[in-house]
């Protein structure tokens, strides 16, 4: 029969194939492999509070009052918050035309450098205050300023100085709010993300 004579020409013809295949799988090979890390630095900055006070008895001495000291009857304080992310600056009792001053340190705390992207002043103090604004210190120069570059341990120096105008009112309290924001140097001067303002809905 035909067909019992063609089954041993299939098997030959399968045993080829796996002869074949063998040859292929013992192609030599290796592969090379790179494995990348990237460790991010820290963009990190700290406040802190050198000295605060008034002039109160400094002007009373300047007026020939008998007894400055007794002049002496409000008064600022300023708390460093505990990560050094914020101050809470106080005045107690305060009237027109004394100066509160805060000595005021920024210091780059992290491994990037950072510009100072914006400082801005907000509340109803900024209403009634002659002064609420940073003055430079000894140093001559107003350095919590937008733009103002801090490599990494570098640290600023400038006052916080609070002066009341006439039209502030009899017990009365008066919030103000410094916001400083700093950036990532080779981005300034780009808003931070969360800064923007919110995207519009629909269309
Ligand atoms: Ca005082
Ligand atoms: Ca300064």
């Amino acid at each position: 029969m035909k067909s019992l004579k063609g089954i041993p020409v299939v098997f030959i013809a399968l045993a080829a194939v796996l002869a074949l295949a063998g040859a292929a799988m013992a192609l030599w090979w290796e592969s090379l492999i790179i494995d990348v890390t990237v460790e991010t630095g820290t963009l990190d900055a700290q406040l802190s509070v050198h000295n605060y006070g008034d002039n109160e008895i400094e002007l009373a001495t300047q007026m020939n009052e008998s007894n400055p000291e007794v002049k002496d009857v409000s008064n600022i304080t300023c708390t460093l918050s505990e990560d050094g992310k914020s101050v809470m600056v106080y005045v107690n009792n305060a009237y027109p035309s004394i100066t509160y001053f805060c000595e005021i340190d920024l210091k780059n705390t992290g491994t990037i450098p950072f510009k100072i992207y914006s400082v801005s002043f907000s509340g109803n103090l900024t209403d009634v205050a002659e002064e609420f604004e940073f003055q430079p210190g000894d140093d001559g120069v107003i350095d919590i300023a937008n733009g103002t570059q801090l490599e990494p341990g570098d640290e600023v120096v400038d006052i916080l100085v609070i002066h009341l105008s006439n039209d502030a009112m009899e017990d009365s309290t008066y919030v103000g709010q410094v916001s400083i924001v700093v950036e990532q140097w080779n981005e300034y001067p780009t808003p931070p993300r969360t800064l923007l303002p919110p995207p519009e809905l629909g269309g």
